[in-house]
Formats: C-alpha cells, structure tokens, sequence
C-alpha cells in the first residue's frame, strides 16, 4: 500500500526537563521509533515561561498552572514531531495516564514515573491541538518530508 506522508497524522510529543535530566531521551525516543512512528522534526531547547504558558494555555484556570509552567520553562525540553497512522492516540496510549500511579506499566509513565507533577512527557490529545502545538514549537521549515524504507514493510 502506498502511503503519502503528506496526508499522514502528526502529533507533537515533547520530552519535559524531568525526563531529559534523568537520560530518559533515547529511552522514550526508542519507543516510538520500534512501534513503527516516523520522526520528522526533534529539537532540544529551553522554553521561557512566557512560552510554557502559551503551550499551556487550556490550563490556565487550573491551581496547578504557574507551577507547571515553571516546571516546563526549568529546563531543557526535547520537542519532537512523529508521524504516523494513528500516532496521536496511540502515542498517547504509549505515554500512558497522566497520573503515573494510573499508568499501565509497559507505558512510558507508568515504566517511568512515580507522580503527576513530573510525567516526564507530553503528548497531544486530538488533531486541532496536535497542529496548534506543531505550529507553536516548530518553524513549517523545520519539519521534514521523507520516505524510509521501512515504511513498506510498516503499511
Ligand atoms: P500532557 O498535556 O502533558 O500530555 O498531559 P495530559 O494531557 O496527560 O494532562 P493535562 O490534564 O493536559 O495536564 C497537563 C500536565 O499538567 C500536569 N498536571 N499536574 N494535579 C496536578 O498537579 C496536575 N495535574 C496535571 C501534568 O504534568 C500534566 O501532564
């Protein structure tokens, strides 16, 4: 089967400051990458506040909002675009319950995390957000078109 990357799903998947410190990147990246997701763009940088409050910003009325964007903007994030059929679900099924104490183990966070404030990764939750955190985080040159061979044996 033929498959057009330009009609393929994207989600946005960023590695928070907690997983990067603990040498969780190539751990969580190896994840995605066996399931059979295509990375098509990955940078490392520190967000400001300002930054982490946009990204943040369906959350803004909660009580742990100020918090949680300074835990974003504390560190270096690794912020990622995969692709794939599906990806959004299912890397959120990947990544687990937000809470690690409900995190099925085989599931990122419920393998490695203990409790809400530090999940170690984010994850869109559904196609609008997935394109508004695309276009927050990354330039349109910046995420990259290609085919890999394993994509035949993949669909
Ligand atoms: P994410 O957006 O980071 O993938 O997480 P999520 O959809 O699973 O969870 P969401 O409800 O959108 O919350 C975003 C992040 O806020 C932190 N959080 N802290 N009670 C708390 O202290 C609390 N609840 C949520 C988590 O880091 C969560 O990932």
């Amino acid at each position: 089967k033929e498959v057009h990357a330009a009609e393929m799903e994207r989600s946005f998947i960023a590695i928070k400051p907690d997983g990067v410190q603990r040498g969780l990147i190539a751990e969580i990246i190896s994840r995605f990458e066996r399931k059979g997701f295509k990375l098509v763009a990955i940078k490392i940088v520190i967000p400001t506040k300002d930054f982490a409050q946009k990204h943040y910003h369906d959350l803004k009325e909660r009580p742990f909002f100020n918090g949680l964007c300074d835990f974003l903007s504390s560190g270096p994030v690794v912020a990622m675009v995969w692709e794939g059929e599906g990806v959004i679900k299912y890397g959120r099924k990947l990544i687990g319950a937000t809470d690690p104490q409900k995190s099925e183990p085989g599931t990122i966070r419920g393998d490695l995390a203990v409790v809400v404030g530090r999940n170690i990764i984010h994850g869109s939750d559904g196609p609008e957000t997935a394109k508004d955190e695309i276009n927050l985080w990354f330039k349109p040159e910046e995420l990259t078109n290609y085919s890999s061979n394993a994509e035949k044996w993949i669909y």
